[in-house]
């Protein structure tokens, strides 16, 4: 006999969106709802309730999901990026709007900097509700896709399966790929049939990366050492504006691109950069409120949920939905500056 679905109590210390935001009058009214493939209210909200320490807690199954749990995702949606229901999402991935000279030319703060997008096919359940059948099709259309890329984007697709050990280990060390068994997709059932569907596509340098089949479908990736926030932007525009002419990508004009987690849609991207900050890192709350004031987020240089290490922080836009793809670089830009600003004048009064 299937267990019954209750309503979850979170301990008062949680503070996921979830918790916050999933009443008992809520859970009432959606429990006994599910979308067209069958995704449910109980598969929605299982990341969070597994996982306490989650920022957010909910995934979606499909488009559907967000109209059909409307009453849970809208007010989440509304407090990660102060973006309401009635709100149209706006996208501008014209590289020359962006103003960003290298804010460290010297190198001696910025170690790398990284910008992603986030994609999910058209007409296509997302990762927590999509079967292995629909997975393999997506990876198999994707590799092609990819693998027909040329110029500098020219590159090869891995497929996780039958990868050797050593090589996963090493470019999961190096930031390039995800990492395995994280206990947050695995709640939201994004890690069914794994590793198969799975896998890297790359350049010979590594600065052009899409991870096929994670938390999204596709994550598009441009990276490399250093501060050159601009020109890591114009490669990625690039590569995006080709993989849209052989891909069709979930999109509305309310929502942006349809992703599985609601803190990345609209524009699905975050920008980051790798940044040595030792003195701002010993006084948190000014470090927080320059974050704050440019709507950056803080992450630990192994991703979301890590630590810092050495004073070194990853550092990116936090709003994605609402906002064009330039100004969340601009924003994580901008934040950055004055970051280094900070950071050199407390140099001065070692
Ligand atoms: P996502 O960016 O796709 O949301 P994560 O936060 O888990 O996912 O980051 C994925 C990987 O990318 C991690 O290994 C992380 O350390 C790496 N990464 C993120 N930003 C940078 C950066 N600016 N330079 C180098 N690696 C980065
Ligand atoms: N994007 C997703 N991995 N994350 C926000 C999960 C969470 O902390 O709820």
């Amino acid at each position: 006999m299937s267990k019954k679905f209750l309503y979850p109590i979170f301990p008062k210390d949680c503070k996921s969106l979830l918790s916050k935001y999933l009443t008992k009058e809520i859970f009432e009214h959606l429990k006994d709802l599910k979308t067209t493939n069958n995704f449910t209210l109980n598969m929605a909200i299982a990341s969070g309730v597994d996982n306490l320490d989650s920022g957010i807690g909910v995934y979606a199954g499909d488009v559907e999901s967000y109209s059909i749990f409307g009453k849970l995702f809208d007010p989440i949606i509304q407090e990660y990026h102060s973006f309401s229901k009635n709100d149209k999402h706006k996208t501008n991935l014209n590289s020359d709007d962006l103003k960003a000279a290298n804010p460290d030319p010297l190198g001696k703060y910025i170690l790398s900097t990284r910008i992603r997008v986030g994609r999910n096919f058209a007409n296509m359940p997302l990762g927590p509700a999509i079967s292995k059948e629909q997975r393999d099709g997506v990876e198999k259309r994707a590799s092609e896709a990819l693998n027909s890329l040329d110029g500098n984007l020219k590159g090869t697709y891995y497929p996780i399966s039958g990868m050797n050990e050593e090589i996963s280990k090493k470019l999961i060390a190096d930031h390039f790929l995800f990492k395995a068994g994280d206990r947050f997709l695995e709640s939201a059932g994004l890690n069914r049939d794994w590793p198969s569907g799975r896998g890297i596509f790359h350049n010979d340098e590594k600065t052009f990366l899409v991870w096929v089949n994670e938390e999204d479908q596709l994550r598009i990736i441009s990276m490399q050492s250093g501060g050159d926030i601009k020109e890591v932007f114009e490669r990625l525009t690039k590569a995006i504006s080709k993989i849209e002419e052989k891909i069709d990508f979930s999109y509305n004009d309310h929502l942006g691109y349809i992703t599985s987690c609601p803190t990345n849609l609209g524009t699905a991207m975050r920008a980051s950069v790798h940044i040595k900050l030792p003195n701002l890192a010993l006084d948190m709350k000014r470090f927080e409120e320059i974050t704050d004031k440019y709507y950056l987020q803080i992450r630990g240089i192994h991703g979301e949920h890590s630590q810092s290490e050495d004073g070194i922080y990853d550092i990116s836009n936090k709003r994605r939905l609402g906002v064009t793809e330039v100004q969340c670089v601009q924003d994580m830009y901008d934040g950055v500056v004055e970051l280094i600003k900070i950071e050199k004048e407390l140099e001065k009064k070692l």
